[in-house]
């Protein structure tokens, strides 16, 4: 048994490309023009073919490695029936033709048929590097439901995908890097090109079948957005998101696809509860809280939410019912250096200014400090977003699932507003409503937010 190196063929340019699959492992048998490693350069990627039949005694690369024209991949054992005039590395010098030799392979092979590829490219391309044939990362081979037969696709399991794509699914670089953006293992898709080649079409066709099917079984399948090298265009810092900024990207995604939003906007004249805000200064230092115009907001919401209860329910039951929550506890949506929480009032219908006030400071204090406990972030039935001490003059909030709305608060600005004789100078409030339109249609939502601006515009019907 004579020892044969397989080395990098003529893989066009000069430049290194990367070593993105290993096809092989010491000890597997291999035949020739089997597969062995991947590798991906800027334009292209490839399969590196072997040029030696027999046992894989050593491996001579590792996933990530450079390599160029010329470079040691794997050295093989032959067994005697199988050689092929290869590079000069050969410790078996062949002299059998290489067209002879390939015929003789065919014949005399040991390697089990199905190892082959049935979809083998025409003779002449075969001891060239598989330019059309690269593969797919595992992490990047969730499929869409696999589709049946008589798509004209074959099913494979996902797992199956990527040594398939290897070894042999046909498809040029463009196809292959779509697919990856898809999602969608080549095995998958039945190329109806030459050689069974995938082509463009036959990707785009098992895409948009798989979506028909999804959405016809009631799911949601949506395409994801391309990842970019961003790093091409420019200097860039990759920097890991925390867990709470993860949760809530999670939340908002799922509130965002369940809820058909809608938002209305309003404004509220606060010129009058500016003045008393502002007259409360010196008792506020005695009891040693600071009153912001959110406690008032939050007694008008709650007491908005009584007159209008379906704000203040959640949908059960998949739909076919509404709980009516017999209590006001509204969510405050708090800024913090690690991401966004909503720590939760409670009861803020029965509670006094002073009172909401000082739990605003305690609870915003709390979320900075990553002290909340898990019951103050639960039992919410209303949100209020409030980016007054930031800034802005409107903006449309998502709202806080399973809740049905949340209120989104700008910050305030004097405005000359015509009284109907003249123009007055007035502080108003941007408001705006976020409502779920399954639960919630434009006449509760305009009912409830034309009463908190009422009632921000007139605090002292807040205690009628
Ligand atoms: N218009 C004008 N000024 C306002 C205002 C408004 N709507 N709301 C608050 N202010 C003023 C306050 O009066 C205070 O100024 P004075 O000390 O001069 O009175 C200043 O802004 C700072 O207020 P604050 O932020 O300390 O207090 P707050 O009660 O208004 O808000 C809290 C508390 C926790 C809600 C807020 O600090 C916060 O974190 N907001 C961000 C919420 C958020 O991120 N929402 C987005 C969620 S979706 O991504």
């Amino acid at each position: 048994m004579a020892i044969e190196q397989v080395s990098v063929p003529d893989i066009g340019g000069s430049e290194g490309a990367e070593v993105i699959e290993i096809l092989v492992a010491v000890g597997d048998s291999v035949a020739l023009e089997q597969s062995l490693i991947v590798l991906e350069s800027d334009k292209a990627s490839m399969e590196i073919p072997s040029t030696a039949a027999g046992k894989v005694v050593e491996l001579l690369v590792a996933e990530g490695d450079e390599l160029v024209e010329g470079s040691p991949i794997v050295r093989v054992e032959v067994d005697g029936t199988e050689t092929q005039a290869a590079d000069g590395a050969s410790d078996t010098p062949s002299d059998v033709p290489a067209t002879e030799d390939s015929k003789t392979r065919q014949d005399t092979s040991d390697v089990p048929v199905a190892a082959q590829d049935s979809k083998a490219p025409p003779k002449e391309e075969a001891d060239q590097p598989r330019v059309s044939a690269e593969a797919a990362p595992a992490s990047e081979t969730q499929a869409p439901k696999a589709q049946g037969a008589e798509a004209g696709q074959t099913a494979a399991p996902a797992s199956d995908a990527v040594g398939e794509q290897s070894s042999g699914v046909y498809a040029g670089p463009a196809v292959r890097k779509l697919a990856r953006e898809f999602g969608v293992p080549l095995a998958s898709v039945t190329g109806t090109g030459p050689n069974g080649r995938v082509l463009k079409e036959d990707l785009h066709k098992f895409v948009q079948r798989s979506l028909a099917d999804e959405g016809s079984s009631g799911g949601a399948a949506i395409p994801a957005v391309p990842e970019v090298d961003f790093a091409k265009f420019g200097e860039v810092e990759v920097v890991e998101r925390s867990k709470l900024d993860r949760l809530t990207a999670d939340n908002m995604h799922r509130s965002w696809l369940n809820v058909p939003h809608v938002t209305q906007t309003d404004e509220a004249d606060i010129t009058e509860l500016e003045a008393f805000r502002r007259s409360l200064k010196g008792e506020a230092e005695q009891r040693g809280v600071k009153v912001s115009p959110l406690p008032f907001v939050l007694k008008a919401c709650a007491l908005a939410l009584r007159e209008n209860p379906k704000l203040n329910s959640s949908l059960a039951s998949g739909g076919a019912e509404l709980v009516f929550k017999q209590y006001v506890h509204i969510g405050m949506a708090v800024d913090t250096p690690v991401g966004l929480l909503v720590p939760v009032i409670r009861d803020v219908d029965r509670k006094t200014i002073w009172e909401l006030s000082a739990e605003i400071a305690d609870l915003a204090g709390k979320a900075r400090e990553r002290k909340l406990s898990p019951a103050q972030m639960q039992g919410g039935c209303f949100t209020i977003s409030s980016l007054g001490n930031i800034g802005g003059t409107g903006f449309t909030p998502i709202v806080n699932t399973p809740e049905v709305a949340i209120l989104g608060v700008s910050r305030a600005a004097t405005r000359p507003l015509w009284d109907g004789e003249q123009f007055q100078p007035r502080t108003v409030l941007p408001l705006a409503l976020s409502y779920d339109h399954r639960v919630v249609n434009g006449g509760d939502g305009g009912r409830f937010l034309t009463l908190v601006a009422q009632l921000l515009g007139d605090i002292r019907r807040l205690i009628l």
